[in-house]
């Protein structure tokens, strides 16, 4: 079976979006026969696509499999860059990996790389970010925007705002997040955002945005180690998700706050981003890499930097931190 052509019909049937597909006109259009379109139309649906063969008008699909394939998530994308080169995987080590190795070989700016599980997902220093199979969007996303490397950081907060649109548009949950890249339901973590680059001394040449967002765990899902801190969507909204279409959401908000940035600078989305946070004027305890500031959270400066004023009235910078919520 030539999978490429199977691939092709899948992404004629998606894009149709429920309206009916002649076989005769498939087979044309591919230079096949209909009994050989027939026998691509029963592989997709050995892979869980819905597929109905109606007389006289053709196959109509009424569901897509949950899979985060590039023939399904491509043929209803709304964008003209992000997501529109799709580097896709059942299993990595990390999507961060290889879309470094990627951007280095000059891939365009918005190639994603996709995968169902990592072995080594990671999070920010080093540490482990939990990958479960299938049941998540385990993404990296190149972007190419024209900035000093000193602004990077500031796409952690483009790519959150991003996420929680997304979110918020697919399932009408409420995200908030929290400084500078936990997006919370409920008080507990369901995406995390790692923003890594390539650059020179005075000009970024890739971003590489990871995105790590729960969709479908249930609790034991997540590893033991997690389980108290995280949460999926599917916990929250109390029924599984469609990936794809969120990740389609996700492309289209992320290449929209990006292009609002390249336009406008930072100060729209800062506003966009304290919309959402929960840090802002709270009392917060910061674990820097060098010690721990409690005090209360001023606000982001221009940079995407926190502002921390401790009891003694000081004004603290803060460039990167695990930060919780203080009580007193
Ligand atoms: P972070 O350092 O802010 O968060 C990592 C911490 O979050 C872990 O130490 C653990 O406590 C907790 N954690 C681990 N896994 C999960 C999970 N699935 N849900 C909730 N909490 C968890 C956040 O770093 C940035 C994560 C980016 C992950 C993406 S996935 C695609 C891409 N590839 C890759 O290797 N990383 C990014």
């Amino acid at each position: 079976m030539n999978t490429a052509i199977t691939n092709q019909l899948a992404r004629r049937l998606v894009k149709a979006g429920g309206e009916a597909i002649s076989g005769q006109q498939v087979a044309e259009e591919f230079g096949i026969s209909r009994t050989a379109v027939w026998k691509h139309i029963k592989e997709l649906q050995e892979e869980g696509y819905d597929i109905r063969s109606v007389k006289k008008k053709g196959y109509i699909l009424s569901a897509i499999p949950d899979s985060l394939k590039p023939e399904v998530v491509q043929p209803l994308l709304k964008t003209t860059a992000v997501g529109q080169t799709i580097s896709y995987h059942e299993t990595v080590t990390s999507t961060q990996i290889i879309a470094h190795q990627l951007a280095q070989d000059g891939a365009a700016g918005g190639t994603a790389v996709l995968a169902e599980t990592q072995t080594a997902g990671r999070g920010r220093l080093a540490r482990n970010w939990d990958s479960a199979a299938g049941k998540g969007i385990w993404m990296s996303i190149i972007l190419r925007p024209a900035i000093i490397p000193q602004r990077a950081p500031q796409f952690t907060l483009v790519t959150a705002v991003a996420v929680v649109r997304a979110i918020e548009e697919v399932t009408g949950l409420k995200p908030e997040i929290k400084w500078p890249n936990d997006i919370l339901l409920n008080g507990k973590k369901c995406t995390g955002i790692l923003t890594e680059l390539q650059a020179d001394m005075d000009q970024v040449q890739a971003l590489i945005i990871g995105i790590g967002l729960n969709a479908n765990q249930t609790q034991e899902d997540f590893n033991p180690a997690v389980r108290d801190i995280a949460t999926s969507l599917r916990m929250e909204q109390g029924k599984p998700i469609e990936r794809a279409a969120l990740v389609q959401s996700i492309f289209r908000h992320l290449e929209k706050y990006t292009d609002l940035y390249i336009e406008n600078g930072f100060a729209p989305l800062k506003v966009l981003w304290e919309s959402y946070s929960v840090t802002i004027g709270k009392r917060i305890r910061a674990t820097t890499a060098r010690d721990v500031l409690e005090g209360l959270a001023l606000g982001i400066t221009d940079d995407g930097v926190l502002q921390l004023k401790t009891d003694d009235g000081r004004i603290h910078t803060v460039y990167s931190a695990d930060i919780e919520l203080a009580t007193r």
